[in-house]
């Protein structure tokens, strides 16, 4: 079966999904909508590193082990930066550093980020589209047993460790839906919206927090899916087990089904979990959500992509 695919994404998790989708589906019909709620301006240039570790992941230039940044990376910047007594709590890569300067140089000479990212999947050979969730400033902070925190100073700087009592993503109101996503999301012939493995809170709930996009999403033509980010009660990578347990909520994957319960029409835990007890009535079904290796995700992709084509949409459209 042929038909557009929208995946919603964060960085790690979401981006090696992402990639397996990519390799699945034909040139052209994969959108990936990205998380821009981690975006922040850093020694003066613009860093968004969900985009980042989406373009990397399907250029094939990821780092294996960090997840983020690029492979093969050196670290000369860094090292001449710290010489300099400079800011190095977040590592920018010298191959990563040409990102950010590029991007920061075509956003300062007033192309859209969607723009700007578009011209790096073209120069990278990327035949997919990837998409900030809005083109407008959200900003995703943290109220922690320290205070309000901005969210790379939370993740990166403070390692995950403070405390989390609420999150807000700053701007998200007045945020307007990226129109090319929007469109994604209308499209008749679309097959599949996949809410990739990505933390629920921090990673997917800003994209939908931009208005419009939770309606457009429930509206759309396709089945929505959503993957579990836990496995075993635990996240792979992040704080998405910590938060959830410091927010109040019970760790699991049946707890994050209840929290798409009102977007989604299955949710897929991992194989070696029992069937998520609780999962407010949304359907189930299990794959083996663990990605190692490149023949995972594109087996995963596969298998989400057949329940979406065996499943009738059950959302409103
Ligand atoms: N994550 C880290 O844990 N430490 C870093 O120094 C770091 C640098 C970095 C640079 C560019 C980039 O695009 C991402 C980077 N990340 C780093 C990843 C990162 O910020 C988080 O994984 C995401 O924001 C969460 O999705």
């Amino acid at each position: 079966m042929s038909g557009h695919v929208i995946a919603l994404s964060g960085g790690v998790g979401g981006a090696k999904l992402a990639h397996g989708l990519y390799l699945a589906l034909g040139a052209g019909e994969l959108t990936v909508i990205a998380n821009t709620g981690d975006d922040f301006r850093h020694l003066g240039l613009h860093v968004s590193p969900d985009i980042d570790s989406i373009v990397y992941a399907l250029a094939e230039l990821s780092d294996p082990v960090r997840g983020w940044g690029r492979r093969d990376e050196t670290w000369n910047f860094m090292e001449a930066l710290c010489g300099l007594g400079g800011e190095t709590w977040f590592a920018l890569g010298d191959g990563d550093l040409a990102m950010h300067v590029e991007r920061s140089r075509r956003l300062a000479s007033g192309e859209t980020l969607s723009g700007v990212t578009g011209a790096i999947c073209g120069a990278l050979g990327i035949h997919a589209s990837i998409l900030p969730m809005s083109e407008d400033a959200v900003r995703t902070r943290l109220r922690t047993d320290e205070g309000w925190l901005e969210f790379q100073d939370y993740f990166v700087r403070r390692r995950c460790e403070p405390e989390v009592r609420e999150y807000a993503f700053e701007g998200a109101m007045q945020a307007r839906m990226q129109p090319q996503a929007l469109a994604a999301l209308e499209r008749a012939d679309l097959r599949a919206v996949i809410v990739c493995p990505s933390n629920p809170f921090l990673s997917i709930d800003p994209i939908l927090a931009v208005p419009g996009m939770r309606d457009a999403i429930v509206r759309c033509a396709a089945p929505v899916i959503a993957v579990t980010p836990l496995i075993g009660g635990r996240a792979l990578k992040g704080p998405a087990a910590k938060i959830m347990q410091e927010l109040g909520f019970e760790v699991g994957a049946g707890a994050v089904a209840r929290h798409y319960a009102d977007l989604i029409d299955l949710f897929v835990y991992d194989e070696s979990d029992a069937p998520p007890t609780r999962a407010a009535d949304v359907p189930v079904a299990a794959a083996h959500t663990l990605m190692n290796c490149t023949a995972d995700r594109v087996n995963l992709a596969r298998r989400l992509l057949a329940l979406a084509d065996e499943r009738p949409t059950v959302h409103t459209p």
